[in-house]
Protein backbone atom coordinates (compact mmCIF):
# COMPACT_ATOMS: atom_id res chain seq x y z
CA UNK A 1 0.00 0.00 0.00
CA UNK A 2 1.16 3.79 -1.06
CA UNK A 3 2.52 5.37 2.01
CA UNK A 4 0.54 8.36 3.52
CA UNK A 5 3.58 10.92 2.20
CA UNK A 6 2.68 9.28 -1.26
CA UNK A 7 -0.87 8.98 -1.23
CA UNK A 8 -1.37 12.24 -0.14
CA UNK A 9 1.09 13.52 -2.69
CA UNK A 10 -0.80 12.04 -5.61
CA UNK A 11 -4.11 13.58 -3.82
CA UNK A 12 -2.48 17.25 -3.99
CA UNK A 13 -1.73 16.46 -7.11
CA UNK A 14 -5.53 16.08 -8.10
CA UNK A 15 -6.71 19.43 -5.99
CA UNK A 16 -3.90 21.61 -8.05
CA UNK A 17 -5.11 20.12 -11.42
CA UNK A 18 -8.64 20.33 -9.97
CA UNK A 19 -9.39 16.98 -10.44
CA UNK A 20 -12.27 15.25 -8.76
CA UNK A 21 -11.45 13.41 -5.51
CA UNK A 22 -12.77 10.10 -5.68
CA UNK A 23 -14.49 7.82 -2.44
CA UNK A 24 -10.82 6.06 -2.15
CA UNK A 25 -9.01 9.55 -1.85
CA UNK A 26 -11.41 10.68 0.95
CA UNK A 27 -10.84 7.76 3.03
CA UNK A 28 -7.13 8.34 2.57
CA UNK A 29 -7.42 11.89 3.86
CA UNK A 30 -9.65 10.81 6.50
CA UNK A 31 -6.82 7.89 7.38
CA UNK A 32 -3.74 10.57 7.18
CA UNK A 33 -2.62 12.26 10.30
CA UNK A 34 -1.35 15.09 8.53
CA UNK A 35 -3.69 17.68 9.35
CA UNK A 36 -1.35 20.74 8.12
CA UNK A 37 -0.93 19.12 4.55
CA UNK A 38 -4.87 18.47 4.67
CA UNK A 39 -5.63 22.11 6.18
CA UNK A 40 -2.85 23.39 3.36
CA UNK A 41 -4.65 22.09 0.54
CA UNK A 42 -8.05 22.89 1.45
CA UNK A 43 -7.12 26.40 2.23
CA UNK A 44 -6.09 26.31 -1.63
CA UNK A 45 -8.96 25.48 -3.08
CA UNK A 46 -11.23 27.99 -0.31
CA UNK A 47 -8.58 31.03 -1.56
CA UNK A 48 -9.44 29.67 -5.14
CA UNK A 49 -13.35 29.78 -4.50
CA UNK A 50 -13.59 32.08 -2.23
CA UNK A 51 -10.40 34.32 -2.26
CA UNK A 52 -9.59 35.95 1.07
CA UNK A 53 -13.14 36.77 1.95
CA UNK A 54 -15.22 35.20 4.86
CA UNK A 55 -19.10 35.11 4.93
CA UNK A 56 -21.64 36.40 8.19
CA UNK A 57 -24.90 37.21 7.97
CA UNK A 58 -26.98 39.02 10.71
CA UNK A 59 -29.54 36.84 11.62
CA UNK A 60 -31.79 35.42 14.60
CA UNK A 61 -33.31 31.77 15.09
CA UNK A 62 -37.18 30.76 15.93
CA UNK A 63 -37.42 27.37 17.02
CA UNK A 64 -41.41 27.32 16.97
CA UNK A 65 -42.06 24.04 18.82
CA UNK A 66 -39.63 21.84 21.05
CA UNK A 67 -42.48 19.09 20.89
CA UNK A 68 -41.27 15.77 18.78
CA UNK A 69 -42.80 12.98 17.19
CA UNK A 70 -39.55 11.62 17.13
CA UNK A 71 -36.56 10.86 19.46
CA UNK A 72 -33.23 10.82 18.02
CA UNK A 73 -30.33 9.84 20.11
CA UNK A 74 -28.75 12.86 19.33
CA UNK A 75 -31.42 15.78 20.12
CA UNK A 76 -31.01 17.36 23.70
CA UNK A 77 -33.97 19.84 21.99
CA UNK A 78 -37.18 17.78 21.93
CA UNK A 79 -39.60 17.49 24.64
CA UNK A 80 -42.77 15.00 24.83
CA UNK A 81 -46.11 16.16 24.29
CA UNK A 82 -46.88 15.94 27.87
CA UNK A 83 -43.09 17.37 29.17
CA UNK A 84 -43.69 20.34 31.12
CA UNK A 85 -40.81 21.43 28.87
CA UNK A 86 -42.75 21.49 26.16
CA UNK A 87 -43.73 24.79 24.32
CA UNK A 88 -45.53 26.00 21.42
CA UNK A 89 -44.57 29.61 20.20
CA UNK A 90 -48.02 31.51 19.11
CA UNK A 91 -48.74 34.71 16.70
CA UNK A 92 -47.42 36.98 18.94
CA UNK A 93 -44.65 35.37 20.20
CA UNK A 94 -43.61 34.99 16.81
CA UNK A 95 -44.28 38.52 15.39
CA UNK A 96 -42.13 39.63 18.54
CA UNK A 97 -38.87 37.50 17.92
CA UNK A 98 -39.27 39.20 14.25
CA UNK A 99 -39.95 42.41 15.57
CA UNK A 100 -36.67 42.37 17.47
CA UNK A 101 -34.59 40.71 14.50
CA UNK A 102 -35.66 43.79 12.71
CA UNK A 103 -34.34 45.96 15.15
CA UNK A 104 -31.40 44.72 15.69
CA UNK A 105 -30.79 45.00 11.45
CA UNK A 106 -31.17 41.01 10.95
CA UNK A 107 -31.37 40.08 7.49
CA UNK A 108 -32.52 36.43 8.29
CA UNK A 109 -34.99 34.28 10.56
CA UNK A 110 -33.71 30.92 10.95
CA UNK A 111 -36.41 28.87 11.56
CA UNK A 112 -36.60 24.99 12.79
CA UNK A 113 -38.20 23.32 15.16
CA UNK A 114 -39.78 20.01 16.47
CA UNK A 115 -42.83 17.94 15.07
CA UNK A 116 -45.36 18.87 16.65
CA UNK A 117 -47.99 15.45 17.29
CA UNK A 118 -51.12 17.66 17.13
CA UNK A 119 -50.54 20.68 15.09
CA UNK A 120 -51.68 21.06 11.63
CA UNK A 121 -49.57 21.95 8.61
CA UNK A 122 -51.53 25.48 8.14
CA UNK A 123 -49.67 26.51 11.85
CA UNK A 124 -45.94 26.26 9.88
CA UNK A 125 -47.48 28.08 7.20
CA UNK A 126 -48.75 30.65 9.28
CA UNK A 127 -45.61 30.86 10.91
CA UNK A 128 -44.11 32.41 7.74
CA UNK A 129 -47.44 34.04 6.83
CA UNK A 130 -47.26 35.91 10.14
CA UNK A 131 -43.57 37.11 9.65
CA UNK A 132 -43.54 38.24 5.87
CA UNK A 133 -47.12 40.35 6.71
CA UNK A 134 -45.49 43.02 9.15
CA UNK A 135 -41.77 42.35 8.37
CA UNK A 136 -41.43 41.72 4.48
CA UNK A 137 -38.35 42.29 3.96
CA UNK A 138 -36.64 39.48 6.33
CA UNK A 139 -35.07 36.68 4.48
CA UNK A 140 -37.29 33.14 5.90
CA UNK A 141 -35.21 30.33 5.39
CA UNK A 142 -37.15 27.80 7.74
CA UNK A 143 -37.96 24.31 7.88
CA UNK A 144 -35.45 21.09 7.10
CA UNK A 145 -36.01 18.49 5.30
CA UNK A 146 -37.18 16.04 7.68
CA UNK A 147 -40.11 18.78 8.76
CA UNK A 148 -40.69 19.46 5.02
CA UNK A 149 -41.56 15.30 4.94
CA UNK A 150 -44.06 15.32 7.99
CA UNK A 151 -45.79 18.85 6.65
CA UNK A 152 -45.96 16.69 3.31
CA UNK A 153 -47.93 13.57 5.77
CA UNK A 154 -49.87 15.24 8.08
CA UNK A 155 -50.95 17.62 5.26
CA UNK A 156 -51.66 14.68 2.53
CA UNK A 157 -50.32 16.67 0.18
CA UNK A 158 -46.58 15.74 -1.99
CA UNK A 159 -43.63 17.14 -1.11
CA UNK A 160 -43.86 19.50 -4.40
CA UNK A 161 -47.12 20.58 -3.11
CA UNK A 162 -45.81 21.44 0.69
CA UNK A 163 -43.20 23.18 -0.45
CA UNK A 164 -45.01 25.33 -2.81
CA UNK A 165 -47.96 26.41 -0.01
CA UNK A 166 -44.49 27.27 1.92
CA UNK A 167 -43.15 29.46 -0.98
CA UNK A 168 -46.46 30.91 -1.50
CA UNK A 169 -46.56 32.17 2.21
CA UNK A 170 -43.27 33.62 1.87
CA UNK A 171 -40.18 30.80 2.57
CA UNK A 172 -37.17 32.09 0.92
CA UNK A 173 -34.82 28.72 1.46
CA UNK A 174 -34.11 25.37 3.57
CA UNK A 175 -32.06 25.15 6.25
CA UNK A 176 -29.26 22.53 5.73
CA UNK A 177 -30.65 20.22 9.05
CA UNK A 178 -31.79 16.65 9.34
CA UNK A 179 -29.21 15.11 6.89
CA UNK A 180 -27.34 13.48 9.79
CA UNK A 181 -25.45 10.86 8.37
CA UNK A 182 -27.06 9.12 5.01
CA UNK A 183 -25.39 6.11 5.26
CA UNK A 184 -27.74 3.18 6.59
CA UNK A 185 -25.69 1.54 9.41
CA UNK A 186 -26.21 4.72 10.86
CA UNK A 187 -29.15 6.66 9.88
CA UNK A 188 -30.57 3.68 11.50
CA UNK A 189 -28.83 3.53 14.47
CA UNK A 190 -29.07 7.29 15.55
CA UNK A 191 -32.44 8.76 13.76
CA UNK A 192 -34.08 5.34 12.17
CA UNK A 193 -37.51 6.58 12.55
CA UNK A 194 -37.35 9.94 10.33
CA UNK A 195 -37.48 11.13 6.80
CA UNK A 196 -34.58 8.26 4.95
CA UNK A 197 -31.95 9.91 3.37
CA UNK A 198 -33.57 9.29 -0.44
CA UNK A 199 -36.17 11.82 1.29
CA UNK A 200 -34.05 14.17 2.44
CA UNK A 201 -32.24 14.47 -1.18
CA UNK A 202 -35.79 14.07 -2.80
CA UNK A 203 -36.79 17.21 -0.74
CA UNK A 204 -33.72 19.03 -2.04
CA UNK A 205 -33.99 17.65 -4.97
CA UNK A 206 -37.64 19.56 -5.47
CA UNK A 207 -36.64 22.71 -3.68
CA UNK A 208 -34.10 23.29 -5.78
CA UNK A 209 -36.78 22.43 -9.32
CA UNK A 210 -38.87 25.25 -7.47
CA UNK A 211 -36.24 27.52 -7.48
CA UNK A 212 -35.40 27.48 -3.58
CA UNK A 213 -31.77 27.39 -2.47
CA UNK A 214 -30.37 25.51 0.42
CA UNK A 215 -27.81 24.51 2.76
CA UNK A 216 -26.63 20.32 3.67
CA UNK A 217 -24.88 19.35 6.72
CA UNK A 218 -23.24 16.58 8.35
CA UNK A 219 -23.55 15.11 11.90
CA UNK A 220 -20.16 13.80 12.99
CA UNK A 221 -18.24 12.98 15.55
CA UNK A 222 -20.92 10.31 17.31
CA UNK A 223 -20.52 6.51 15.81
CA UNK A 224 -19.62 7.68 12.52
CA UNK A 225 -16.99 6.28 10.86
CA UNK A 226 -14.87 7.46 8.36
CA UNK A 227 -16.28 5.73 5.47
CA UNK A 228 -19.82 7.28 6.45
CA UNK A 229 -18.62 10.84 6.36
CA UNK A 230 -16.90 10.07 3.05
CA UNK A 231 -20.51 8.41 1.69
CA UNK A 232 -22.41 11.39 2.89
CA UNK A 233 -20.19 14.13 1.68
CA UNK A 234 -19.98 11.93 -2.29
CA UNK A 235 -24.22 11.56 -1.95
CA UNK A 236 -24.70 15.21 -1.70
CA UNK A 237 -21.63 16.00 -4.52
CA UNK A 238 -24.02 13.31 -6.73
CA UNK A 239 -27.02 16.01 -6.06
CA UNK A 240 -25.33 18.89 -6.97
CA UNK A 241 -23.80 18.22 -9.91
CA UNK A 242 -27.21 17.59 -10.38
CA UNK A 243 -29.32 20.51 -9.43
CA UNK A 244 -26.53 23.18 -8.24
CA UNK A 245 -28.90 24.25 -5.73
CA UNK A 246 -26.97 24.28 -2.43
CA UNK A 247 -24.76 27.29 -1.66
CA UNK A 248 -23.36 25.88 1.65
CA UNK A 249 -22.19 22.50 3.41
CA UNK A 250 -22.32 22.97 7.03
CA UNK A 251 -20.24 20.18 9.20
CA UNK A 252 -21.67 19.88 12.53
CA UNK A 253 -20.17 18.93 15.44
CA UNK A 254 -22.01 16.45 18.06
CA UNK A 255 -22.62 17.80 21.29
CA UNK A 256 -23.50 14.87 23.81
CA UNK A 257 -24.75 16.33 26.91
CA UNK A 258 -28.38 15.89 27.59
CA UNK A 259 -28.79 13.60 24.80
CA UNK A 260 -29.28 9.70 24.83
CA UNK A 261 -25.63 9.44 23.57
CA UNK A 262 -24.39 11.63 26.91
CA UNK A 263 -21.55 8.83 26.98
CA UNK A 264 -19.73 10.03 23.95
CA UNK A 265 -17.12 12.28 23.58
CA UNK A 266 -17.28 15.58 22.13
CA UNK A 267 -15.14 15.39 18.95
CA UNK A 268 -11.79 16.96 19.58
CA UNK A 269 -10.47 20.51 17.64
CA UNK A 270 -8.65 18.13 15.64
CA UNK A 271 -11.34 16.08 14.25
CA UNK A 272 -13.00 19.77 13.79
CA UNK A 273 -10.57 20.99 11.48
CA UNK A 274 -9.98 17.55 9.14
CA UNK A 275 -13.61 17.13 8.81
CA UNK A 276 -14.02 20.74 8.10
CA UNK A 277 -10.85 20.17 5.68
CA UNK A 278 -11.83 17.11 3.73
CA UNK A 279 -15.58 18.76 2.81
CA UNK A 280 -13.66 21.62 1.22
CA UNK A 281 -11.57 18.62 -0.55
CA UNK A 282 -14.48 16.69 -1.55
CA UNK A 283 -17.58 19.11 -2.57
CA UNK A 284 -15.67 20.42 -5.08
CA UNK A 285 -19.17 22.00 -6.45
CA UNK A 286 -20.25 23.75 -3.31
CA UNK A 287 -19.55 27.55 -3.17
CA UNK A 288 -19.23 27.78 0.47
CA UNK A 289 -18.41 25.92 3.34
CA UNK A 290 -19.69 27.33 6.81
CA UNK A 291 -17.66 27.19 9.85
CA UNK A 292 -20.87 27.61 12.13
CA UNK A 293 -19.22 29.12 15.27
CA UNK A 294 -22.38 27.71 17.92
CA UNK A 295 -21.27 24.43 17.65
CA UNK A 296 -17.27 24.92 17.14
CA UNK A 297 -16.50 27.30 19.90
CA UNK A 298 -15.17 30.32 18.32
CA UNK A 299 -11.89 29.62 18.53
CA UNK A 300 -12.40 26.88 16.74
CA UNK A 301 -14.42 28.47 13.67
CA UNK A 302 -11.71 31.25 13.14
CA UNK A 303 -8.91 28.47 12.76
CA UNK A 304 -11.09 26.98 10.05
CA UNK A 305 -11.05 29.79 7.96
CA UNK A 306 -7.73 28.66 7.32
CA UNK A 307 -8.94 24.85 7.08
CA UNK A 308 -11.39 25.68 4.07
CA UNK A 309 -14.21 27.63 5.81
CA UNK A 310 -15.65 30.71 4.04
CA UNK A 311 -18.50 31.42 6.12
CA UNK A 312 -18.80 31.62 9.68
CA UNK A 313 -23.08 31.84 10.17
CA UNK A 314 -24.35 34.55 11.74
CA UNK A 315 -25.07 36.92 14.98
CA UNK A 316 -27.78 34.16 15.91
CA UNK A 317 -29.32 35.15 18.39
CA UNK A 318 -31.90 32.38 20.38
CA UNK A 319 -30.25 29.25 19.34
CA UNK A 320 -31.19 26.26 21.26
CA UNK A 321 -30.80 22.54 19.52
CA UNK A 322 -26.79 23.43 20.97
CA UNK A 323 -27.29 25.27 23.98
CA UNK A 324 -29.44 22.31 25.35
CA UNK A 325 -26.65 19.80 24.25
CA UNK A 326 -23.99 21.40 26.05
CA UNK A 327 -22.31 24.04 23.54
CA UNK A 328 -20.58 26.64 25.53
CA UNK A 329 -20.57 29.52 23.10
CA UNK A 330 -22.69 32.61 24.11
CA UNK A 331 -26.26 32.82 22.74
CA UNK A 332 -24.81 35.82 20.46
CA UNK A 333 -22.26 37.63 18.49
CA UNK A 334 -21.92 41.23 17.86
CA UNK A 335 -20.98 42.41 13.79
CA UNK A 336 -18.15 43.86 15.73
CA UNK A 337 -16.85 40.29 17.21
CA UNK A 338 -17.26 38.53 14.29
CA UNK A 339 -15.36 41.13 11.68
CA UNK A 340 -12.64 41.36 14.42
CA UNK A 341 -12.37 37.49 14.48
CA UNK A 342 -12.63 37.23 10.55
CA UNK A 343 -9.66 40.28 11.01
CA UNK A 344 -7.96 38.56 13.23
CA UNK A 345 -7.54 35.15 10.99
CA UNK A 346 -6.16 37.30 8.20
CA UNK A 347 -9.75 37.63 6.32
CA UNK A 348 -11.71 40.18 5.44
CA UNK A 349 -14.95 40.13 6.08
CA UNK A 350 -18.09 40.59 4.18
CA UNK A 351 -21.66 41.14 5.18
CA UNK A 352 -23.87 38.04 3.15
CA UNK A 353 -28.00 37.81 3.14
CA UNK A 354 -29.23 34.68 2.90
CA UNK A 355 -28.51 33.94 -0.77
CA UNK A 356 -24.94 35.32 -0.30
CA UNK A 357 -25.54 39.15 -1.89
CA UNK A 358 -23.45 41.61 -0.44
CA UNK A 359 -25.37 43.76 2.23
CA UNK A 360 -24.91 47.37 2.40
CA UNK A 361 -26.35 49.05 5.21
CA UNK A 362 -26.71 53.30 5.74
CA UNK A 363 -27.80 53.77 9.37
CA UNK A 364 -30.26 51.71 10.32
CA UNK A 365 -31.54 50.78 7.09
CA UNK A 366 -30.16 47.96 4.58
CA UNK A 367 -30.51 46.46 1.25
CA UNK A 368 -29.14 43.83 -0.75
CA UNK A 369 -26.25 44.63 -3.12
CA UNK A 370 -25.23 42.31 -6.17
CA UNK A 371 -24.51 38.96 -6.19
CA UNK A 372 -21.29 38.08 -4.40
CA UNK A 373 -19.70 36.06 -7.29
CA UNK A 374 -15.73 36.41 -6.03
CA UNK A 375 -14.66 36.18 -9.82
CA UNK A 376 -16.32 39.73 -9.82
CA UNK A 377 -14.58 41.10 -6.90
CA UNK A 378 -11.56 42.76 -7.35
CA UNK A 379 -8.91 40.10 -6.35
CA UNK A 380 -7.12 41.12 -2.87
CA UNK A 381 -3.92 39.98 -1.60
CA UNK A 382 -3.57 36.58 0.15
CA UNK A 383 -0.91 36.11 2.58
O1 LIG B 1 -30.33 18.48 12.05
C1 LIG B 1 -29.16 18.35 16.86
C2 LIG B 1 -28.02 18.95 14.68
C3 LIG B 1 -29.18 20.25 13.24
C4 LIG B 1 -27.43 18.05 18.11
O2 LIG B 1 -28.51 25.68 7.11
C5 LIG B 1 -27.01 18.44 16.85
O3 LIG B 1 -27.38 27.46 7.60
C6 LIG B 1 -24.86 18.33 17.52
O4 LIG B 1 -29.02 22.18 10.65
N1 LIG B 1 -25.18 17.95 18.76
C7 LIG B 1 -29.95 21.54 13.13
N2 LIG B 1 -25.74 18.60 16.55
C8 LIG B 1 -29.03 22.73 12.92
C9 LIG B 1 -28.73 22.98 11.48
C10 LIG B 1 -28.04 24.22 11.02
C11 LIG B 1 -27.25 24.93 11.89
C12 LIG B 1 -26.64 26.10 11.43
C13 LIG B 1 -26.83 26.56 10.16
C14 LIG B 1 -27.63 25.83 9.29
C15 LIG B 1 -27.86 26.36 7.91
C16 LIG B 1 -28.25 24.66 9.71
O5 LIG B 1 -28.48 20.26 14.45
C17 LIG B 1 -29.91 18.94 13.28
C18 LIG B 1 -28.85 18.01 13.84
O6 LIG B 1 -28.02 17.55 12.81
N3 LIG B 1 -28.10 18.61 16.10
N4 LIG B 1 -28.76 18.00 18.11
C19 LIG B 1 -26.45 17.78 19.08
N5 LIG B 1 -26.76 17.35 20.31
Amino acid sequence: MATDDARLAEIERKVESGERLSFEDGLALEESTDLIAIGAMANRVRERYNQNFAYYNVNMHINPTNVCVFTCDFCAFRADLDDPRGYVMDRDQIVDRARKANERGATELHIVGGLHHKLPFDYYVDVVRWIKADFPELHIKAYTAVEIEFFAKIARITIRETLERLIDAGLGSLPGGGAEIFHPEVRKEICGAKASTETWLEVHRTAHRLGLKSNATMLYGHIDKPKHRIDHLIRLRELQDETGGFQTFIPLAFHPDNSRMAEIHKPSGLMDLKVMAISRLMLDNFPHIKAYWVMLGIKTAQVALSFGADDIDGTVVHEKIYHEAGAETPQEVSVADIERLIREAGRTPIERDTLYHKVNRDGSTWRSGDHIDVRTIEPVAVG
